[in-house]
């Protein structure tokens, strides 16, 4: 049976990129509901019911394994359904441990949307490890919309960027959590604003071990010898859903099909 992914939008598929690489020949189906997003804005229970409708729509396929690959439905959401879903589901890695490793004064930066910053699951997730490590989050509600809408090497990027940068000018971090899973897609330009002092941590590889650990774990990896199929499936699908999608898997992308969560 297959895996499901899923985001509010374009983003999770930075998820599912790492995730096919490490697990080639599992079946996936990723689900984006780009008619909602962004959820950065969206109340917790509007985030809950989304996540609840992801669930449903995942049970009726028939799924071993969901990864919700979406940092502001794992903070608001995973905690209350963890245990309540039929199928395992795989909750974004806070990335701490490699972020730690990467700063020696122990100071991280984090860039998420505002509801993932508020909810304040990185610095708990610190807290857990070693009380030493000082968090500096700062939420980038700019980011989603421009990624979204495939704005992701102009001046509109480019300023967003530094003027999140500038935030974390006098806090001395020398690594930053890509704490929203549409982030990566824009890590040259995280890149050029930041420094190569400070080094940028893809939670997307920690969330991709959890799963195939998991996986492995309880004796679910597929064991056919091909590699996996891949579907592809969006809620509202732009003009750019394509090419966007083709930038980050790489070439050989499925037609991309819709899907209504709203029926669930
Ligand atoms: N990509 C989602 C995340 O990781 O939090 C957020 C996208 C959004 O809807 N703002």
């Amino acid at each position: 049976s297959p895996i499901g992914v899923f985001d509010s939008g374009l983003g999770g598929l930075t998820v599912l990129k790492e995730l096919r690489r490490l697990l080639p020949h599992e079946n996936f189906i990723f689900v984006g509901d780009s008619a909602r997003a962004p959820y950065g804005s969206r109340t917790p229970e509007e985030i809950i019911s989304f996540l609840q409708q992801f669930m449903d729509y995942f049970q009726s396929r028939g799924v071993k394994m969901a990864v919700c690959a979406c940092n502001t439905m794992t903070s608001y959401g995973y905690p209350l359904i963890k245990d309540k879903t039929p199928f395992t589901l795989v909750p974004m890695n806070p990335a701490i441990i490699p972020a730690a490793k990467a700063s020696a004064n122990k100071h991280i930066g984090v860039i998420a949307t505002e509801a993932t910053i508020k909810k304040g699951m990185h610095r708990q997730a610190a807290a857990n490890l070693d009380s030493q490590i000082k968090v500096f989050g700062v939420g980038c509600p700019k980011f989603v919309p421009l990624i979204e809408t495939g704005h992701i090497h102009d001046n509109a990027i480019d300023e967003a960027v530094q003027e999140y940068a500038n935030e974390f000018k006098t806090s001395d971090i020398h690594s930053l959590i890509l704490g929203c899973t549409h982030y990566p897609i824009i890590s040259e330009v995280l890149i050029k604003h930041f420094g190569k002092d400070v080094a940028l941590i893809n939670p997307a590889l920690e969330t991709a071990k959890d799963a195939a650990t998991i996986l492995i774990k309880n004796n679910l990896l597929n064991t056919q010898e091909q590699s996996g199929s891949l579907e592809l499936r969006f809620s509202a699908k732009q003009n750019n859903s394509e090419k966007m999608a083709e930038i980050i898997l790489g070439s050989d992308i499925p037609p991309i099909t819709d899907v209504d969560l709203t029926t669930f």
